[in-house]
């Protein structure tokens, strides 16, 4: 399907150095993308509601993996992501509101788009919902069920994780924490007829009053891991450099997604690194679709905030922290806005060389973005106490930083 526009990325002065990112498989810091280019597979978007600041705080943690790549020479990214465009939650809301769910889905879809251009998320190359994926899907279901990495059960499909060497590799949630999650996201533990609780659904055959389609494997739908699994699969092959999505897809979704590529392949790791975000909360719940509790960025764009704020506002927190929303973020990342471009906005002001080494490093060590934008503070403060101005002071100075701030951050000031 569509993405959407891509904004221009200022090529800065040398290279940064290789990005170190926490993995959840290893549970390490490690180097991510060691030689030529970089691939990446993101969960995209259950487009049943509209892009909360949980959401956007998600995609920009896996935007700046992307733009500290391409300013470490590890272009061109080849960045792919899904959108869930048939799954239980869209098809139980729309029956909820009386829409119809492919209505539903498309303007989702379209809002999120609007949301990633105006908060200037660099576009994935390939933007891939499940529907279109349909075909590929079936084919791989079928070659699971030749090769019993598949069951049937009635007439839908099963993985059974007795078929996955190294289950819980990616997760090592212990047995009792994976009946528990898997019960809360989507799994269906207590169904009769499975070999074991934990088994997923890779194929759900025809039922009454919902959406199917006409297959080799008969008339249904697919499984959400599945989905994920052939999307990136059969786009970026095996042991592509970082799986993304935030900690609620730890299990069972990345765990089953990568159980079953790797059934399907023969092959192991799914993903070199697999990267998870906080989740973002407001009034000490995580902020999502089911609880109602959500700041929409649309909302806040309606209300004429600059997404440019809400940016730094969701960039002041580390990705990989639970944190809470609130006003006051927002209201202190304006004020940083406008002291940062005031100072663009200078004819002279210091070099900025070492801020730009500063920043990349900071960046570098697994996206340390509240460090960044200490660094990008103290250089402002500097630059704006025009008397202390030192030689070498010019026009450089604000030009580098306005590239600096727009390449690494996405921050057009
Ligand atoms: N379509 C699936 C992935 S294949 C899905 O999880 N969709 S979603 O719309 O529910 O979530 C999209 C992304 O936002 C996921 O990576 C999810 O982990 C992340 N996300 C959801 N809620 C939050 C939150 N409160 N804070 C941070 N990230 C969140
Ligand atoms: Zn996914």
């Amino acid at each position: 399907m569509d993405t959407w526009p891509s904004p221009a990325v200022p090529v800065l002065p040398g290279n940064g150095g290789t990005l170190r990112l926490f993995d959840t498989a290893s549970g390490s810091v490690r180097d991510t993308a060691p030689g030529g280019a970089a691939r990446m597979y993101v969960c995209g978007i259950t487009p049943y509601d509209a892009t909360h600041l949980g959401h956007a705080a998600t995609y920009l943690a896996f935007d700046l993996v992307y733009r500290v790549w391409l300013d470490a020479g590890r272009g061109p990214v080849h960045y792919v992501q899904n959108v869930t465009d048939v799954d239980d939650p869209l098809l139980e809301r729309a029956a909820h509101t009386g829409e119809n769910w492919t209505e539903l889905a498309e303007r989702e879809i379209q809002l999120f788009r609007d949301d990633m251009t105006a908060l200037r998320v660099l576009p994935p190359h390939e933007y891939v919902g499940a529907v279109e994926a349909i075909p590929e899907i079936t084919e791989a279901v079928g070659r699971l069920l030749e090769r019993d990495g598949a069951y049937q059960l009635d007439d839908d499909v099963y993985f059974p994780v007795s078929a996955a060497t190294g289950f819980g590799a990616e997760s090592h949630y212990d047995r009792q924490t994976m009946l528990r999650l898997f019960a809360e996201r989507g799994g269906d533990p207590q169904r009769h007829g499975k070999r074991d609780p934990l088994d997923s659904l890779l194929w759900r055959s025809r039922r009454v009053g919902e959406p199917y389609w006409e297959t080799p494997l008969g008339a249904g739908r697919p499984g959400w891991h599945i989905e994920c699994s052939v999307i990136a699969l059969n786009r970026l092959g095996m042991g592509f450099d970082v799986q993304g999505g935030g900690s609620d897809l730890i299990f069972p979704h990345h765990e089953h997604s990568a159980a079953h590529a790797e059934a399907l392949t023969g092959e192991a790791p799914f993903a070199r690194h697999y990267v998870h975000t906080g989740m973002v909360g407001l009034d000490g719940e995580k902020m999502s679709k089911s609880r109602g509790n959500l700041v929409l960025v649309s909302k806040l764009r309606a209300a004429r905030v600059d997404p440019m704020a809400i940016r730094l506002a969701l960039l002041d927190g580390h990705y990989r922290a639970d944190r809470e929303w609130t006003g006051g973020r927002l209201k202190a990342a304006e004020a940083r806005l406008a002291r940062w471009r005031a100072a663009t906005a200078l004819a002279a002001a210091p070099p900025a060389e070492s801020l730009l080494r500063a920043v990349r490093a900071r960046l570098a060590d697994d996206l340390d973005t509240p460090g960044a934008l200490t660094a990008v503070d103290g250089y402002v403060a500097a630059a704006l106490d025009g008397d202390a101005l030192p030689a070498g002071a010019g026009p450089g100075g604000p030009r580098l930083l306005r590239d600096l701030v727009d390449a690494l951050l996405g921050v057009a000031l």
